[in-house]
């Protein structure tokens, strides 16, 4: 039973304000969870705090938090209905993103709690297994490169991927962390000494996007004679992001919608990528769809096209846009509706992707989601306190399963 709701500020990792909240139960149990943040953000997710301001997001919901008094924590539609009720917008603009992330998972941990259950094991056995979704331990895949909005830089697609493939999560998050060091080596042996990371850790290349990725092509290629294992690549092209104007913006080169695809398809084909997410802005489902006809078995990843969001996943689907989906809870800004968008895309065949946000915080629930909504892989960064944090989380879940 809520007996409480108390939201704070606090600082995600760009030291931006963001939302925590506190749930006590009656027993005088309680959950702490905190909402990340967006930079590239779709135009179709949750607004993160009203007119920007978590003052006015804590006020606001000051006057609504008492309609939560009473409702059992395990209630998570009823407690996720009611923040669409009380925010009454179609996108959380009057509450914010933020805050009913917070509350939403607030509330999984603080019934988690109450059943002694691990959080993973408790949505998994309430909200994920009835739909034929087995748990599983995603492999983690981060960012060794990035340019884009998250880096101010002369590469104008967003990231540059990997994710090992040994065995345990352990052994994966080790080679990527190896493949992060190497890139640096390479960097500075062509010349770029000293570069500094970006927001989530990645290396912010001076380079373009070829040379950007012959780095981590490099990279990848040295570690994997050293280690003998498989290592992926891929890229975050966040399409939405180079979309000015009807064009694809490259610095002061543009490049038509097919263009794009046929710049994409040479990535692809060069570096062998295995994992593309958004090539397209995020209105082209055809163009996503094209691009996913040539895959080839790569993962063609909705990030911004979907937002989290089932009305938007039915489209892509339809359109046969693409084979995978990222999920982020903050873009659909509750539980309940990330977990409705994971049953659509395991209905229909597409893998889903748990993601990190470029702003996080020290919560570690994404590792608890990915496992039990049964993810391909857990995006979440290769360094960075905020983003390392979810993958020790994720081995201590998988030494908890092995035991
Ligand atoms: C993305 C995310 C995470 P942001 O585009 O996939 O890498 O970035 O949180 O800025 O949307
Ligand atoms: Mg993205």
């Amino acid at each position: 039973m809520i007996q409480r709701i108390d939201l704070r500020k606090i600082f995600d990792s760009k030291g931006e304000l963001t939302i925590e909240a506190k749930i006590t139960g009656r027993d005088g149990k309680y959950a702490i969870a905190s909402s990340p943040a967006g930079t590239s953000r779709s135009m179709h997710e949750a607004v993160p705090l009203p007119n920007g301001s978590a003052d006015l997001a804590i006020k606001r919901f000051g006057k609504v938090r008492n309609r939560f008094r009473g409702i059992d924590a395990i209630e998570q539609e009823l407690i996720d209905e009611l923040l669409y009720n009380c925010d009454n917008t179609s996108n959380f603009s009057r509450l914010g993103g933020a805050v009913s992330t917070a509350v939403s998972i607030a509330a999984a941990k603080l019934a988690a709690a109450e059943e002694e259950l691990e959080l993973y094991e408790y949505i998994y056995e309430n909200f994920t297994k009835r739909y034929g979704i087995r748990k599983s331990i995603p492999r983690p895949l981060g960012n060794i490169i990035g340019g884009g909005v998250h880096s101010g830089n002369r590469m104008a697609i967003q990231e540059i991927l990997v994710a090992a493939d040994a065995g345990s999560a352990f052994e994966n998050a080790m080679i990527n962390e190896i493949v992060h060091k190497e890139a640096g080596r390479v960097f500075a042996e062509n010349g770029a000494l000293g570069i500094g990371k970006n927001i989530e850790g990645g290396w912010s290349t001076p380079f373009n996007e070829l040379k950007s990725l012959a780095i981590a092509d490099l990279a990848v290629e040295r570690v994997k004679k050293r280690t003998g294992r498989r290592v992926s690549i891929g890229i975050d092209a966040a399409g939405s992001q180079l979309y000015k104007h009807g064009a694809y913006a490259y610095g002061k080169k543009s490049l038509s919608a097919k263009e794009q695809i046929a710049f994409i398809m040479e990535l692809k084909r060069k570096f062998g990528l295995e994992y593309i997410e958004d090539p397209m802005y995020e209105e082209d489902f055809e163009g996503f769809a094209k691009i996913k006809s040539m895959a080839n078995g790569a993962l063609v990843v909705g990030d911004d096209i979907y937002a989290t969001n089932t009305e938007r996943l039915e489209r892509g689907i339809d359109a046969s846009s693409t084979n995978a989906v990222l999920i982020k809870v903050n873009q659909a800004g509750t539980l309940t509706d990330t977990i409705n968008v994971v049953r659509l895309a395991h209905e229909n065949g597409i893998a889903n992707i748990v993601s990190h946000r470029s702003g996080e915080t020290d919560d570690t629930f994404i590792a608890h989601l990915a496992v039990a909504f049964g993810s391909e892989y857990i995006k979440c960064g290769v360094v960075g306190g905020e983003r390392v944090a979810k993958i020790n989380e994720l081995t201590r879940i998988e030494d908890t399963e092995k035991s």
